[in-house]
């Protein structure tokens, strides 16, 4: 059963002026796309033809001779995921379970969000930036290119995609920009809860 394409979770232009329909049309129907078809094609009559996306990743992760596959697969995870994250009229502090462990686990929404930021524009190059469930805590990551907390062991909460295809059109080389829009604009705590709740 091959991997499919999800829709996006909201219009092309219910994130604008903080993400353009551009930018969403590129990179879901572009990029997120050519994963999910580089997927279908490397896994197709193989033993993997039939594996979720996240058998895939975990089976594959660290097999040199399937980086293709890995890469491709934790990419349209990760993208996924990151749709998930974002929402028309989100951003700013939780409320609920999430914001206690948030001041848990990094003092102060203030704390988390200075954490989120440097981790996001520090990444060199191309990754991505995380709030994870780590045991009983809450921590931030990065990780480079594809790589993704599902080959770690992490719960993933929220993520902030800070490959240049995510941003540039709307902000060119300006990552803060970027990520501090995220955070005040975009972010989804309702989905970070969800995956809370379920973890
Ligand atoms: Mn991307």
């Amino acid at each position: 059963m091959a991997i499919e394409l999800a829709p996006l979770p909201f219009d092309y232009e219910a994130l604008a002026p903080h993400m353009s329909a551009d930018t969403l049309r590129f990179h879901h129907d572009k990029h997120h796309a050519t994963y999910v078809n580089n997927l279908n094609n490397l896994v197709a009559d193989s033993e993997l033809a039939d594996a979720t996306l996240e058998d895939i990743i975990k089976q594959v992760h660290g097999d040199t001779a399937k980086a293709g596959v890995f890469n491709n697969a934790a990419q349209v995870w990760n993208h996924d995921f990151f749709w998930n994250s974002l929402k028309p009229g989100g951003g700013g502090a939780p409320s609920g379970d999430l914001a206690g462990m948030i001041d848990a686990s990094f003092g102060s929404y203030d704390g988390f969000r200075a954490a989120f930021l440097e981790k996001a524009t520090k990444q060199f190059g191309s990754g991505w930036a995380w709030l994870v469930l780590e045991g009983d805590k809450l921590a931030v990551t990065s990780t480079g290119n594809a790589d993704t907390p599902v080959a770690h062991g992490q719960t993933a909460l929220l993520t902030c995609d800070v490959w240049e295809h995510a941003y540039y059109l709307d902000y060119q080389n300006r990552r803060p920009d970027y990520v501090n829009t995220f955070l005040d604009s975009l972010a989804n705590w309702d989905h970070a809860a969800a995956q809370l709740s379920a973890a």
